[in-house]
């Protein structure tokens, strides 16, 4: 499908950006239309794909953003994002909306603009327009603390309300070690768009040979339209490695680098398919989640036809509507004849076993509990401190 993507706060932002970086490198057809949405300045200048003209910097009038953030404050998020309704209105008058069949709204939870002002925007673009609005939820990791995660946990709820259907991203199921946390990110943005890339961007063909079990754009939002919160499993598999490394740099030269699988002994097509499809849905799920609890799913097989099979389609298919006993699972082919990799995305949607999202309302719980205490205690202690000892004094 065609989709307008659109960025709010930093982490959507740049998670946007990332998106339509792969969609070039990959030769999809996806965003037809990308906005990024910040409070802060700087971080709207740090992205590298989204134009200049479609950065909208907000909050700019509100004296406790100014251009510097929310300050991971999300009722300040939501705030400027209502005040600045006209800005992001006027913004919208871009996108091309016969061209395009969906939203995506991306925020990170943690902080303030995105989790606060994402489910205003999403609600908005409901109003205005009869386009599924899908919103691609970040949620923080448990070591950045209690204020993130009561963040999160608020926000997810109007995210959820306010879109129709909320993927779910979890950095802390993704964290790397031993990395710095920008080199962390980068690498788990760059996951994160392979999955987005590989499911949303079914049905809109490169020219190749369109496939007999090829996906429709439709399937795709059918699968979406349950409402709720879904997660993406993702597996590839690199074209030829065993040609590739027999031959060396020859195999390019010779012109049969990757036609060569089928015909040379490779794995038999449909065990490729079927398998890739196994690994996917028993790897890292963006959220993890129990697979059992999803009501619909979808299968989506991306790379060159001549990789492709009915048969093996048909086996994942029936493979992943015995693991998650969905009432519904459909399954189709994304054909790329430039592709260098066969991959395989399955959606899990309205998944209603997610354990992170019940420990990030536990945490958020007691975070609350913790705040109102300690402001309760501040109070106390500056009362102490300024009164005299048996409260002789006046104030002035
Ligand atoms: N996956 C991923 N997560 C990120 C990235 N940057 C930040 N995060 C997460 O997103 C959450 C929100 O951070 P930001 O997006 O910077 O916050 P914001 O929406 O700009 O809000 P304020 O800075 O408070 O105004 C953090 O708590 C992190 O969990 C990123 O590049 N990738
Ligand atoms: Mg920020």
């Amino acid at each position: 499908m065609n989709i307008a993507v659109i960025g709010f706060g930093n982490a959507g932002s740049k998670i946007a950006d990332r998106l339509i970086a792969y969609e070039a490198d990959t030769q999809r057809s996806l965003c037809r239309f990308a906005l990024a949405i910040n409070s802060a300045t700087i971080d709207l200048e740090k992205l590298t794909e989204i134009p200049p003209e479609n950065r909208l910097l907000i909050g700019q009038t509100d004296e406790r953003v100014k251009g510097h953030g929310a300050g991971a404050d999300p009722e300040i998020g939501a705030e400027i994002a209502r005040q600045d309704v006209h800005e992001l209105e006027r913004a919208l008058d871009g996108v091309p909306i016969h061209a395009v069949d969906a939203f995506l709204v991306i925020a990170g939870l943690g902080g303030g603009t995105g989790s606060g002002g994402a489910p205003v925007l999403a609600s908005r673009l409901r109003e205005m327009y009869e386009e599924p609005v899908y919103g691609l939820a970040i949620f923080p990791s448990e070591d950045e603390g209690g204020r993130a995660s009561l963040n999160a946990a608020r926000s997810v709820q109007s995210f959820t309300e306010s879109t129709d259907n909320l993927i779910a991203f979890d950095n802390d199921a993704w964290r790397s070690s031993g990395n710095s946390l920008q080199g962390g990110y980068e690498r788990t943005n760059e996951e994160i768009a392979k999955r987005i890339a590989t499911l949303l961007a079914a049905g809109e063909y490169d020219g190749s040979t369109v496939s007999e079990t090829a996906m429709d754009s439709s399937d795709v939002r059918r699968t979406l339209s349950t409402g709720g919160i879904s997660t993406i499993a993702y597996a590839q598999s690199e074209l030829n490695p065993h040609t590739r490394e027999q031959k060396g740099l020859l195999s390019r030269f010779s012109g049969n680098g990757r036609t060569a699988t089928n015909g040379s002994g490779g794995p038999d097509p449909a065990k490729k398919v079927h398998g890739l499809v196994r690994k996917a849905v028993q790897s890292r799920l963006t959220c993890p989640a129990n697979i059992l609890s999803a009501e619909r799913s979808l299968i989506v097989v991306s790379g060159p036809p001549s990789e492709f099979s009915q048969k093996g389609l048909r086996r994942a298919r029936q493979w992943v509507e015995r693991e998650t006993s969905s009432a519904e699972v459909l399954a189709g082919d994304d054909p790329r004849k430039n592709a260098d990799q066969l991959s395989a995305a399955v959606v899990l949607s309205n998944v209603t076993e997610v354990p992170r999202i019940d420990r990030l309302q536990e945490q958020a719980v007691s975070a609350q509990d913790n705040i109102a205490e300690q402001e309760q205690s501040r109070e106390d202690e500056i009362r102490e401190l300024i009164t005299d000892d048996e409260d002789r004094l006046d104030p002035i």
